[in-house]
């Protein structure tokens, strides 16, 4: 197939990589994501597969995505994660506003769950790479899932910002503005201020005070994170990639094959030198956790010297450990 079959289908179009659908380690077939593997690359491309709601996710779109993210974690074969949402329109426009109520978003049971926030903590963790692959809009709970990637590639038609404390008629009303040349009807500014004291069901967003908060600021400065989340405006890709927000601007179409570019050059760079570094580089932000994490890799790079393996074959023969031909460094 080729870029024209792509474009007109509105897909990214694939450049030179060979894509086997994976299921979840069960088997079982995914509805709200598709989870693909690069044969012979180890590269896994996670999608969020509901182009029809700008791939906003509902619970089990979440529930999907973490099964997904623990594949790609126990497939060795697997270097690097692409996370993208299907279709150019959309990387993914956050929490599903149809599954929203009072105390998180259902779907399929009657309570509520903030289950985006587990899955943020999945990726911190996950010890690959972690690539945004964003075409379209990132908004909301969308921005925040590119943010707490590890990279992010962007293309040119990319849209990035916070809808949070946005109201409806606030859109409505921004809308007719800009089309009335600032020159708003007063119907509109009415139900505006009626809006304001109307009850939750008007609002469009929320806000993410977790890492949505704590990793904006440190990706664009504490200034210009107060301005995406109090001003709640939508910023293109160039002014994103100023901004610090992204690695790489490229054109639509060289979207995937710019992706798959940096993945190779990540594959071809050591595993467990790379395992650290992600780990380090969230070892601040991340406090306990985080030092726990790093301290893992520690203990996971201990245990296969010499020095480390001396303490468990002692205990195994019954005997002291000897670890006086160990040098003491200095
Ligand atoms: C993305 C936008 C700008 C795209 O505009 P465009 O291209 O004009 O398309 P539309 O015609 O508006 O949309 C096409 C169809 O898709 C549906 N749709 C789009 N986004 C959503 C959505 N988020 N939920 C449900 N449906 C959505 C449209 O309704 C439309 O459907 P049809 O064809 O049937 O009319 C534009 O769509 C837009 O502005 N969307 C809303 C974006 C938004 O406000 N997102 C934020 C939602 N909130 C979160 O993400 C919070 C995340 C979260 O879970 C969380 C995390 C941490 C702490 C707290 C929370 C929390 O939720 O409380």
């Amino acid at each position: 197939m080729n870029d024209s079959y792509h474009r007109i289908h509105g897909e990214v179009p694939s450049h030179e990589v060979e894509w086997k659908t994976a299921c979840d380690e069960h088997g079982k077939e995914f509805t709200d994501i598709i989870c693909e593997k690069a044969v012979d690359e180890g590269i896994a491309k996670i999608t969020i597969n509901r182009p029809q709601r700008r791939n906003a996710f509902r619970p089990q779109t979440i529930k999907e995505l973490m099964r997904a993210f623990n594949d790609a974690r126990d497939d060795s074969s697997v270097g690097v994660i692409i996370l993208t949402g299907k279709g150019t329109k959309a990387f993914c426009s956050g929490g599903d506003q149809e599954f929203r109520k009072a105390d998180g978003y259902a779907d399929f049971e009657n309570f509520g769950r903030l289950n985006v926030l587990d899955l943020q903590v999945q990726i911190r963790r996950l010890p690959k790479p972690v690539i945004a692959m964003v075409a379209g809009y990132a908004v909301g709970g969308g921005h925040v899932l590119h943010m707490v990637c590890d990279l992010t590639i962007a293309a040119d038609n990319a849209i990035f910002g916070q809808t949070g404390p946005k109201v409806l008629t606030y859109h409505l009303l921004c809308y007719f503005c800009n089309k009335a040349h600032k020159k708003c009807p007063a119907w509109l500014i009415v139900i505006f201020l009626l809006d304001s004291v109307a009850g939750p069901n008007c609002k469009v967003g929320s806000f993410d005070a977790g890492y949505g908060s704590s990793i904006m600021s440190r990706l664009v400065g504490p200034k210009k994170a107060r301005e995406m989340w109090f001003l709640a405006r939508f910023y293109t890709a160039s002014e994103a990639e100023k901004m610090g927000l992204v690695n790489a601007v490229v054109p639509l179409e060289k979207l995937e094959q710019e992706t798959i570019k940096w993945c190779r050059e990540i594959l071809r760079n050591s595993p467990t030198a790379i395992r650290v570094l992600k780990s380090a580089l969230n070892a601040v932000d991340d406090g306990h956790a985080g030092l726990q994490e790093l301290g893992g890799n520690a203990t996971l790079i201990f245990y296969g010297t010499e020095e480390g393996n001396e303490g468990k074959t002692a205990y195994v023969q019954r005997r002291r450990p000897d670890f006086s031909k160990f040098p003491r460094r200095p």
